[in-house]
C-alpha cells in the first residue's frame, strides 16, 4: 500500500496468539497494513526488538485526594509520562467519589485535572462510596450508558467502605447496566480488631500493617464479593489478589461456572512481607505498605501458577504513589502508628519490566502470555477491545518496541514517576521498552519522555465479560 505515515520495520510481532516476523504500516494512528518490505514516510528500524501492543495498565491512581491531607505523587503528567516511558499507551486511573457529592460532578472534577496532559490515553473508572438512590438510579446507568463502563467498591477504608447491602445495589446496577465491577475485598472488620490488638501489644511499625491485613481477611472478602455476585449473577473482577488463599476462592467460583475475573500486581511476585520490615523494622518499611501487602515465598509460587494457568486475566500495577517525605507517607500520625500509612505504592513505569524479565526472561510464562495479561485481556475485560489491545489492521497503532537483551537495573533515578522512590530499586532486569509509540507518534524513547502529552480520554464499550 502506497501512502503509509510510518513503518515500524524488521522486528518481530508479538500478540497473544502469535510472534512472526513482520512490517507494520501505520496510516493517520492506525496499523493499516502488516507485511513485508513495507515503505512510507518514515521508517523505524526494529530489526533485534520486538514490537509488542502498548501497554494497558487498568489500575493506577492519579491525583486522588486522600481523607488525612496527604498527596499523592503523581498528577496526569508525571503518572502518565511514567506511563509511557515504562512501556503503556493506556492507563485506567479512577475517578473518585467523596462521599457527599455527585458522581457526575465527580467524574467531571478527573476529566478537568487529566485534560490536556495526558501522554497516554486515559480512562476512567469510577470508585462508588456514596450509593445514594440518585447515584444507583440515576447517575451511574447515566455515566455507563456514556462510556464510563466500570466502576470499583471497597469492603474496607474508614472513608470508602461500603456495607453488604449496600454492595448487593451496586450489584445490581451493574447487572442492569452491563458494567463490570471491581471489588477490594478484604475484610474491614477483622483489619480493625487486627489493628487495635496489635497497636495494644505496642506493635505500630510499618510492618505490622502487613499483619493487620491478614491474608484470611482477603479471603473471607473475596469469597464474600463473590458469593453476592452469584446471588446478583453479574460479573466481577477481584482486584489486586495478593496471594494463594484469595486466588483458592477465586478457582471455586470459576469452578462452578461462576464469572469471576482477576488481577495481581508487580507487588505479589516481587516483594514479600519482610520487605515492610524496613531497616530493622524502622520507618523505611512504610514504602513497601500497601493494601492488601505483599505476602510470602508461598503466595509469590502460587501467583505465578495464576498467571500461567489463567486465574489471572490481567496484571496491573495499582500505582498508587506517596513520597516517602512528609508530604506523603512520612507524618507524625503514620510514624505513631502503621494505621496512617498511607497505603499505596508507584509502579506503573515498572511493571511491564518486571513481568517480562521475571516471568518470560526466566521461563515461567511465555511471550502470548505476557501480552493478554498486560494488553489484550485487559482492552477485552475493560470495553477498549479491538481498538486497543492488539495488533491487527484498523487499530491504533499503539506499540511498545521492546529490546530483549537490554539490561540493567531499577534506578530510581532513572525513573519519570514523581515519587521520591521505588519499591524496587536496583533489581536486575532482563528487557526493556525503547520507544513507545501513541497512534503512531513516538511518546517515548530510551526510559525518557518525548513530546508534548497527546494522549485524550477513551469512551469505553461494555466488557468482554459480558459476552
Ligand atoms: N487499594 C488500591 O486499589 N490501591 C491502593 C490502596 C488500596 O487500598
Ligand atoms: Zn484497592
Ligand atoms: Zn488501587
Amino acid at each position: 500500500m502506497s501512502g503509509l505515515d510510518l513503518v515500524i520495520a524488521g522486528g518481530t510481532v508479538v500478540t497473544a496468539a502469535d510472534s512472526y516476523a513482520a512490517d507494520i504500516g501505520i496510516k493517520n494512528g492506525r496499523i493499516a497494513q502488516i507485511g513485508h518490505e513495507l515503505s512510507g514516510a518514515e521508517r523505524i528500524d526494529a530489526t533485534g526488538l520486538l514490537v509488542l501492543p502498548g501497554g494497558i495498565d487498568a489500575h493506577v491512581h492519579l491525583d486522588q485526594p486522600t481523607s488525612d491531607g496527604t498527596t499523592m505523587a503523581d498528577g496526569f503528567v508525571s503518572g502518565t509520562r511514567s506511563a509511557a516511558a515504562g512501556g503503556n499507551t493506556t492507563v485506567l486511573p479512577f475517578a473518585l467519589q467523596i462521599r457527599g457529592q455527585s458522581l457526575r460532578a465527580c467524574v467531571e472534577e478527573y476529566h478537568q485535572k487529566a485534560e490536556g496532559h495526558c501522554h497516554t490515553d486515559v480512562s476512567f473508572h469510577l470508585i462508588v462510596t456514596d450509593p445514594t438512590p440518585q447515584v444507583l438510579g440515576q447517575e451511574l446507568p447515566a455515566l455507563v450508558r456514556d462510556g464510563y463502563t466500570s466502576f470499583k467498591v471497597f469492603m474496607t477504608y474508614d472513608d470508602l467502605v461500603l456495607n453488604d447491602a449496600q454492595i448487593l445495589d451496586v450489584f445490581e446496577v451493574a447487572r442492569r447496566e452491563r458494567a463490570l465491577v471491581m471489588v477490594h475485598a478484604e475484610g474491614h472488620d477483622a483489619i480493625r480488631h487486627l489493628t487495635r490488638r496489635l497497636e495494644a501489644e505496642g506493635h505500630t511499625a510499618p510492618y505490622y500493617h502487613g499483619q493487620a491485613h491478614a491474608q484470611i481477611a482477603e479471603r473471607e472478602a473475596t469469597h464474600r464479593a463473590i458469593s453476592h455476585a452469584q446471588l446478583i449473577d453479574v460479573p466481577v473482577v477481584i482486584v489486586h489478589v495478593s496471594g494463594r488463599d484469595p486466588m483458592e476462592q477465586i478457582q471455586w467460583a470459576r469452578a462452578r461456572g461462576m464469572k469471576v475475573h482477576a488481577e495481581t500486581c508487580p507487588q505479589y511476585i516481587a516483594l514479600t512481607a519482610d520487605d515492610l520490615r524496613g531497616l530493622n523494622m524502622d520507618f523505611d518499611g512504610a514504602k513497601y505498605v500497601c493494601s492488601p501487602p505483599p505476602r510470602d515465598a508461598d503466595s509469590q509460587a502460587a501467583i505465578w501458577q495464576g498467571l500461567r494457568d489463567g486465574t489471572f486475566d490481567i496484571f496491573s500495577s495499582d500505582h498508587c504513589p506517596f513520597r516517602i517525605d512528609g508530604t506523603g507517607k512520612d507524618t507524625p500520625s503514620a510514624r505513631s502508628s502503621f494505621k496512617y500509612v498511607p497505603n499505596g505504592i508507584p509502579g506503573v513505569e515498572t511493571r511491564l519490566p518486571i513481568l517480562f524479565s521475571e516471568g518470560v526472561g526466566k521461563g515461567r510464562i511465555s511471550l502470548q502470555r505476557f501480552v493478554a495479561l498486560t494488553a489484550t485481556n485487559p482492552a477485552r475485560l475493560y470495553g477498549l477491545y479491538p481498538q486497543k489491545g492488539s495488533i491487527a489492521i484498523g487499530a491504533d497503532a499503539d506499540l511498545a518496541l521492546w529490546d530483549p537483551t537490554l539490561t540493567r537495573p531499577i534506578r530510581q533515578a532513572q525513573l519519570n514517576h514523581n515519587c521520591d522512590y521505588t519499591p524496587y530499586e536496583g533489581m536486575e532486569i532482563t528487557g526493556w521498552p525503547v520507544r513507545t509509540l501513541l497512534r503512531g507518534l513516538t511518546i517515548a524513547q530510551d526510559g525518557a519522555p518525548v513530546g508534548d502529552p497527546t494522549g485524550g480520554h477513551l469512551s469505553r464499550g461494555t466488557s468482554g465479560a459480558f459476552v
